[in-house]
């Protein structure tokens, strides 16, 4: 297993698209298991593939008290979303330490393959369903913070080149 560095806001390769996984083999299982440490080791209650510089339908998810029930997702897809809404406050392990609102439908059904590659679905409401739209987000080039407005978005993109540079001056 191995930590993977995380992609920072506003780095363009969070804006790629990824490609669907044409088979779940060996080198998926072990994209899985470094992106679950490194999920776990942020920590965080979900990462997609994207995030670590991966361009590839893969999400790992664990929105357990306890951080022992870690849920994979590949190639998912959302076939079901409530018209009722609701506003979370959302972060981002590619914008740290920022926080805002975001609406999203309340519940969604997601179609997606297990670290087996078989295919099942999943309802899901509160923060599962937040944080599978938000990893999905990713997956299509998509960063919560471009739900914000613009001024928002360059406070955060400046906030962050400056955290950047901080840390490389640390090194
Ligand atoms: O750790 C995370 N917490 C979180 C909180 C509210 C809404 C979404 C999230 S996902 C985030 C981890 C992350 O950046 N995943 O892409
Ligand atoms: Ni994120």
């Amino acid at each position: 297993m191995a930590l993977l560095p995380v992609l920072c806001y506003p780095d363009p390769r969070l804006h790629k698209v990824a490609k669907p996984v044409a088979q779940v083999d060996e080198r998926i299982q072990k994209i899985v298991a470094d992106m679950a440490e490194t999920m776990y080791e942020a920590p965080g209650v979900g990462l997609a593939a994207t995030q670590v510089d991966i361009h590839e339908c893969i999400v790992v998810i664990d929105v357990s008290d306890d951080q022992n029930e870690l849920m994979v997702f590949i190639n998912p897809e959302i076939i079901w979303a409530s018209p009722e809404k609701k506003s979370w406050r959302e972060g981002c392990l590619s914008a740290p330490d920022y926080y805002d609102e975001v609406e999203r439908p309340s519940e969604i059904r997601v179609k997606a393959l297990d670290i087996k590659g078989k295919e099942f679905e999943l309802d899901a409401d509160g923060l599962l369903a937040v944080c599978l739209q938000h990893e999905l987000d990713h997956l299509q080039g998509k960063v919560f913070v471009e739900y914000l407005s613009i001024l928002k978005r360059s406070r955060i993109s400046q906030k962050m080149k400056k955290r950047a540079k901080e840390l490389e001056s640390q090194r």
